[in-house]
């Protein structure tokens, strides 16, 4: 089963209000691995790049705008199927639609402030991945609990 590392963002509205360590907390509770971290303002050339597929949406200048107010906190998370897994957590964007149980489900109310940005596909994360962190700043490493959270097959394939 496919490795994947996905990148993750708590956007301004999630460090105002203080959500940081719940985040942080359901993705180690659900067995993924934190593989880097940062906290830091995005360029205007980053969010243009990260945002590339919303370039030509009228709501594409606010969402820079909004994504400049504040830093943000960017991670990268790595797990088997880590990209569909950490969608689902995430939940859909609009925070009133999304589950309840997911992140936007249970904190957000909006479409914008939605918290939070996690990559959705493989091509989106190594691009985002890219866009934030460098070669250093990505970790490789062991831990006792692998063996608890994956069967030994599923670690093998
Ligand atoms: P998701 O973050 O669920 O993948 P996308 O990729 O459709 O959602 O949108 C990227 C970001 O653009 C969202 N997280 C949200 O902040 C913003 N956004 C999307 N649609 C709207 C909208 N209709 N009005 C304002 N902001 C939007």
């Amino acid at each position: 089963m496919a490795m994947q590392r996905s990148a993750v963002l708590v956007k301004p509205d999630g460090l105002q209000r203080g959500l940081i360590g719940e985040i942080i907390s359901r993705f180690e509770r659900k067995g993924l691995k934190l593989v880097g971290m940062k906290m830091t303002y995005l360029s205007d050339d980053q969010l243009s790049r990260w945002y590339v597929e919303h370039k030509d949406k009228p709501f594409f200048k606010d969402l820079k705008a909004f994504m400049k107010t504040h830093p943000v906190v960017a991670m990268a998370w790595e797990g088997i199927e880590a990209i569909p897994t950490i969608r689902k957590l995430v939940g859909s964007t609009s925070g009133r639609e999304a589950e309840g149980g997911s992140i936007r489900g249970d904190f957000a109310m909006s479409k914008q402030h939605n918290l939070i940005h996690a990559s959705s596909s493989e091509g989106d994360a190594e691009r985002e991945i890219e866009i934030i962190f460098g070669k250093d700043e990505l970790f490789n490493y062991e831990t006792v609990l692998d063996a608890a959270i994956y069967s030994e097959k599923e670690r093998s394939e």
